[in-house]
C-alpha cells in the first residue's frame, strides 16, 4: 500500500487552542503535526494555565455560540483518568438592574436562535440555583443549563494524548525564534533547538501572537490585557463540598464581576478594573518568570488597589464573603481584538502561516474544528467571517488602534450593547470628502469599518412635521434612531437624495485575463459589452455565497467590482492569475448615490451625456463629466429608486457632492443616511452579504438564484450547486403585524410555538408602514403564514410576506 503522506503541520504553543488543533487535524488524517511549546507541559504558563474555565455559550454571534456550543459536546465527551473535561453545572447570568433584566431576555433570545437552551428566571429561583446570594440585590437572572466549567488543563492532555496516538509530536521546552519561508510560503521554524521544516505553520500562541506574526512578516491585531482572578479562603457555608463545583457559573454583569465555586472557595474574575495592557514583546520566558517569583509568564502579580472596589461588589451580591477575605489572586494575561472577536485563517502575505488566536478555552474546540478544516478541505464547515483574520481595514491595523480598541474591548466586556452602537475612540478615523458638508448638515455619525457614516442629518428635521403619525418605538429601538429618517425615506421616494455611497468597497480589476478570471469566479454572466453592469455572486467551492458582487465593464479589459468587506479582496488576490491587477480603489475614490424619481432632472442638466432611459439604461455604466467633474456613474441602486451611484477620486469629491447640492436645491434634494437606507433596502428586499446571508447558504436558499447562470461554461461553485438538493430552510420575508412594532436583527422566530428560525436583518419600512424583517425559516411557507418573533420576551405578531414587498412591477426603476 503507497505510504500517504501527509502535509507537513507545525503548530506554535500548546495551550488550549494549539492541543485542541493537534486533536482536530490529526483526526481529520493530518498525522504529521508537530506542537513546539516553549514552556514545559503540561502547564506551560500561558493563558490556558490558568484559566478558571467558565464557558457561557450565549451572546450576540452565531458564529462564537456554534463554537462554544462544540467546545461543550467535545470536552464532555473526554475525560484524564475518570476526571471529566467538562462539568456541566450550569450557567446564570444575574440582573440587578431593570436595564440588565431587559438585556437578559434578549440574551435569552440570542440563545433561542442560535439553539442554546435557557430561561429567564426570577430573583427566587436564583437564589435556588446560588443559596449564597442576596436575594433583594437580584431582580433575575438567566438560566442556561447547558453551560459549565471546561478543566482547560486537563481537556489539553486528553486531546494531546488523541493527537499523540495518531502520530503527532509534543515538543515543550522549544521556543519558535524565527519563521522561514520562500517564495510568499512558509518552509519551517527556527528554535533555540533547531530547525524544523513545514508546509503550515499555525500560530496558537495566544497573547504572543504579535510576537510570533513579526517573526512571519504578519500583522495580528491583537492586544493582551491583564485581568484579575481571586479566590477567597475556605467558607463554611460551602465547607464539606466534595465536589469542585456544584452550582451554575455565575455572572454578575453589572458590576463586571464572574464567579465559580473551587470547592469549599469562591474564585472571582473582575473586568471592572482600568485596563491593564502588556507588551506581548516584554513577557519575560518561563524560567525568568519564575526566578522572579512568578507562577508563569502569563501571570503578573495582583494589584490589590484595583481589586477593592470589584470585592466591595462581591461582599454586596453574596454576604458570606463579608466574613472572608481573598486568600490568593494574580493578574492574568489574554488577548482582545479590535471587535472582540478571534483571529482566525492563513495568511496572504506568506502563504501556509495560518492564526488561531485571541480564542477563549469556551470557543477553543470550535475553533480548531473550524481550522482544521479550513487547512484540510479548504474551508471551515460553517460561517466564520467575523473571525477571518482578513476582515480588518488596513486602517484597522495600525499598532495604536489595536492597543486603544483592545483595551476598549475589555472595558465593555459586559456591558449591554446596542448592536448600532459604535465604538467612541479612535473617531473620527476614516471620512468620506463629503464630510464637512455633513457636519454642515448636522449628520448624526455611527461608524462602520473605521467609516464616519451619517444615519440621519438633522437638518432634515423640519421635514418630520409632514409624515403625519409616527408609531412610538420602545427605548431600545429608539436608540441611535430618528424619525428624520422616515422623512429622508420619504424624500427618496418622492424627490431625490444624495447618499454618501463612499464607504462602499471598490476594487479595480484589470488586464487581459480580467474577463475570464471574473466570469470563473462568479456566478453570472460578464461576458457582455463594456457599459454593462451585473450582480453576481462569488461563491466558494461547496455553492455558499462569499460575498455578492457588482461588475461593471469599463473596458474591454478593465472592470470595477462593488464588493462587501476586505475578504473580498483577499479572495481576489489569492485566485488572480499573472495577467490580471487588482486593485483597491476605495480610499483614494469616493461615491454618491443620487436616487429618487426626480434624480434624472437633477443629474441630465449637469452632462452632455444622454442620461435618458433609452440613452443611459438600468444597469448600465457610463464615464462622463459632471460640470468639472469626471465621473462613473452606474445606473443601479441599492434603495430601489431610480438614479445612479456617482464615482470620483476623493479630491473632487467635495466639488461633485456641491454641484449636485446646487443643482437638486429647487428639485427638494436632500442628504440622507444609513437608517432610511437601511428601510429602503429591505422593502426592496436587497440582500446585505453577511447579515442576510454567509457562505453557509446557497443562492436558492438565499433568494439569489437569478444571479447564477448555469448554463455558463464554468464558474466555481458550479458543480455543489448541481448536486445541493432543494432547499430544507430560505431567507424569508416577514412583516410584523402590528404597525407599530419594531425588531432590530437577530431574534428568533417562532413557528407554531417552536423556534424555527431568527431574523437576520430587519428595519422599519416607511412606505409599507410595516417593519420588515428578514428571517431564516422553513423553506416553503405560503405567504400568509403567521409566525411569532421574539423581541425582549414578548412574542410579536408577524407574517410571511411576498417578495418584492415593493414595487414588484420595478416601475421605479426601469424608466
Ligand atoms: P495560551 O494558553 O496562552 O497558549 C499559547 C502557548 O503558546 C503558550 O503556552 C505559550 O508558552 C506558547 N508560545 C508562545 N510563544 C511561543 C513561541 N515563540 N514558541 C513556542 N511556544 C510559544 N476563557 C474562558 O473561556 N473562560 C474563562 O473563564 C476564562 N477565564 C480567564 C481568566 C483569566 C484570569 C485569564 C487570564 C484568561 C481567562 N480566559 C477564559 C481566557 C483563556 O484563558 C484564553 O483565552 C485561552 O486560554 C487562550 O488559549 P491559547 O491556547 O490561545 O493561548
Ligand atoms: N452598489 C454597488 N456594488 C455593490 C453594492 C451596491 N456591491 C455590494 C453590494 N452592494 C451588493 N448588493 C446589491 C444588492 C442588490 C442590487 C445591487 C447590489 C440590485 N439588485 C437588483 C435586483 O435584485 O432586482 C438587480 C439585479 C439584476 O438586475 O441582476 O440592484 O450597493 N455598486
Amino acid at each position: 500500500m503507497p505510504h500517504e503522506v501527509t502535509p507537513r503541520v507545525i503548530v506554535v504553543g500548546a495551550g488550549i487552542v494549539g492541543c485542541s488543533l493537534a486533536d482536530e487535524l490529526t483526526a481529520r488524517g493530518w498525522t504529521d503535526v508537530t506542537v513546539l511549546e516553549q514552556g514545559p507541559l503540561p502547564a506551560p504558563g500561558g493563558s490556558t494555565s490558568h484559566a478558571p474555565g467558565l464557558v457561557f455559550r450565549t451572546g450576540p454571534s452565531r458564529t462564537l455560540t456554534r463554537f462554544a456550543a462544540y467546545t461543550v459536546e467535545k470536552f464532555s465527551s473526554l475525560d484524564v483518568a475518570g476526571v471529566p473535561c467538562f462539568e456541566p453545572v450550569g450557567g446564570l447570568e444575574l440582573a440587578t438592574t431593570p436595564e440588565r433584566l431587559a438585556d437578559l431576555h434578549r440574551r435569552a433570545g440570542f440563545a433561542a436562535s442560535w439553539g442554546v437552551s435557557g430561561e429567564v428566571v426570577g430573583a427566587a429561583r436564583c437564589k435556588e440555583l446560588w443559596p449564597l446570594l442576596d436575594e433583594s440585590v437580584v431582580l433575575g437572572g438567566f438560566h442556561t443549563p447547558g453551560d459549565g466549567l471546561a478543566r482547560a488543563v486537563l481537556a489539553c492532555r486528553a486531546q494531546l494524548d488523541r493527537a499523540v496516538a495518531r502520530g503527532a509530536r509534543f515538543l515543550d521546552r522549544h521556543t519558535v525564534t524565527g519563521v522561514a519561508r520562500e517564495d510568499g510560503r512558509v518552509t519551517g521554524v527556527h528554535t533555540d533547538r533547531g530547525f524544523f521544516a513545514a508546509d503550515h505553520v499555525v500560530s496558537a500562541a495566544g497573547f504572543w501572537g504579535p510576537v510570533v506574526g513579526r517573526m512571519a512578516g504578519v500583522d495580528v491585531p491583537l492586544q493582551p490585557l491583564a485581568h484579575q482572578y481571586a479566590r477567597t479562603r475556605p467558607l463554611p457555608e460551602l465547607s464539606g463540598a466534595s465536589a469542585e463545583a456544584t452550582r451554575p457559573i455565575l455572572r454578575f454583569q453589572d458590576a463586571d464581576l464572574y464567579f465559580r465555586e473551587h470547592g469549599d472557595r469562591i474564585g472571582i474574575g473582575s473586568y471592572a478594573h482600568r485596563p491593564l495592557p502588556v507588551d506581548p514583546f516584554a513577557v519575560p520566558p518561563y524560567h525568568e518568570a519564575r526566578a522572579a517569583g512568578r507562577e508563569m509568564p502569563s501571570s503578573y502579580p495582583f494589584t490589590e488597589e484595583d481589586w477593592a472596589p470589584s470585592w466591595a461588589e462581591c461582599r454586596r451580591l453574596l454576604p458570606a464573603l463579608r466574613g472572608t477575605e481573598i486568600e490568593s489572586g494574580f493578574n492574568g494575561v489574554f488577548s482582545f481584538t479590535p471587535d472582540g472577536m478571534p483571529l482566525l485563517g492563513e495568511s496572504r502575505e506568506l502563504r501556509g502561516f495560518w492564526l488561531a488566536e485571541a480564542v477563549w478555552v469556551t470557543h477553543s474546540a470550535g475553533v480548531a474544528r473550524a481550522v482544521a478544516e479550513w487547512m484540510v478541505d479548504g474551508r471551515p464547515s460553517i460561517d466564520v467571517h467575523d473571525c477571518d483574520v482578513t476582515r480588518f481595514e488596513e486602517a484597522q491595523r495600525s499598532p495604536a488602534y489595536v492597543r486603544e480598541r483592545g483595551s476598549q474591548q475589555f472595558v465593555e466586556v459586559y456591558d449591554v450593547i446596542h448592536p448600532l452602537q459604535p465604538m467612541e475612540r479612535p473617531r473620527p478615523l476614516r471620512v468620506s470628502p463629503f464630510y464637512p458638508r455633513q457636519q454642515e448638515l448636522g449628520a448624526y455619525f455611527l461608524e462602520g469599518g473605521g467609516w464616519e457614516r451619517p444615519h440621519w442629518y438633522e437638518a432634515n428635521a423640519p421635514l418630520v412635521a409632514g409624515l403625519g403619525e409616527l408609531p412610538a418605538r420602545d427605548d431600545w429601538a429608539a436608540r441611535h434612531w430618528s424619525p428624520i429618517a422616515a422623512a429622508e425615506a420619504r424624500a427618496t421616494r418622492e424627490r431625490v437624495a444624495l447618499y454618501d455611497m463612499t464607504p462602499l468597497r471598490r476594487l479595480e480589476v484589470t488586464g487581459p485575463g480580467a474577463l475570464d478570471f471574473l466570469d470563473r469566479l462568479t456566478s453570472n454572466n460578464l461576458r457582455k459589452k463594456p457599459g454593462a453592469v451585473t450582480y453576481t455572486l462569488l461563491l466558494d467551492e461547496s455553492g455558499g455565497i462569499r460575498s455578492d458582487l457588482t461588475v461593471a465593464r469599463l473596458g474591454p479589459e478593465h472592470f470595477q467590482v462593488g464588493a462587501n468587506s476586505p475578504a473580498d479582496l483577499d479572495h481576489l488576490l489569492r485566485h488572480a492569475p499573472d495577467d490580471v491587477h487588482i486593485r483597491d480603489i476605495t480610499s483614494g475614490t469616493c461615491c454618491v448615490g443620487v436616487w429618487g424619481p426626480l434624480a434624472r432632472d437633477l443629474v441630465q442638466p449637469l452632462t452632455g451625456d444622454d442620461f435618458s432611459h433609452e440613452g443611459f439604461g438600468y444597469f448600465r455604466a457610463k464615464r462622463t463629466h459632471l460640470g468639472h467633474v469626471p465621473v462613473t456613474a452606474l445606473r443601479l441602486s441599492y434603495v430601489g429608486e431610480l438614479g445612479w451611484e456617482l464615482y470620483t477620486t476623493a479630491d473632487l469629491g467635495l466639488r461633485l457632492w456641491d454641484r449636485l447640492w446646487e443643482a437638486g436645491r429647487d428639485l427638494g434634494v436632500i442628504a440622507a443616511g444609513r437608517s432610511a437606507f437601511n428601510s429602503l433596502r429591505l422593502e426592496k428586499g436587497y440582500r446585505a452579504w453577511g447579515t442576510d446571508m454567509t457562505c453557509e447558504d446557497t443562492p436558492y436558499e438565499a433568494g439569489l438564484g437569478f444571479a447564477v447562470r448555469m448554463d455558463k461554461e464554468h464558474f466555481t461553485g458550479q458543480d455543489a450547486l448541481r448536486a445541493r438538493p432543494e432547499p430544507t430552510r430560505t431567507l424569508t420575508p416577514l412583516l410584523l403585524d402590528d404597525p407599530a412594532a419594531v425588531v432590530l436583527g437577530k431574534e428568533p422566530v417562532h413557528l407554531d410555538g417552536v423556534p424555527a428560525g431568527y431574523v437576520t436583518s430587519a428595519g422599519y419600512g416607511y412606505t409599507l408602514g410595516r417593519c420588515v424583517a428578514y428571517a431564516w425559516l422553513p423553506a416553503g411557507l405560503a405567504p400568509g403564514t403567521g409566525v411569532h418573533i421574539e423581541y425582549f420576551g414578548e412574542k410579536l405578531p408577524a407574517t410571511v410576506a411576498e417578495e418584492p414587498l415593493f414595487d414588484p412591477g420595478m416601475s421605479r426603476l426601469r424608466r
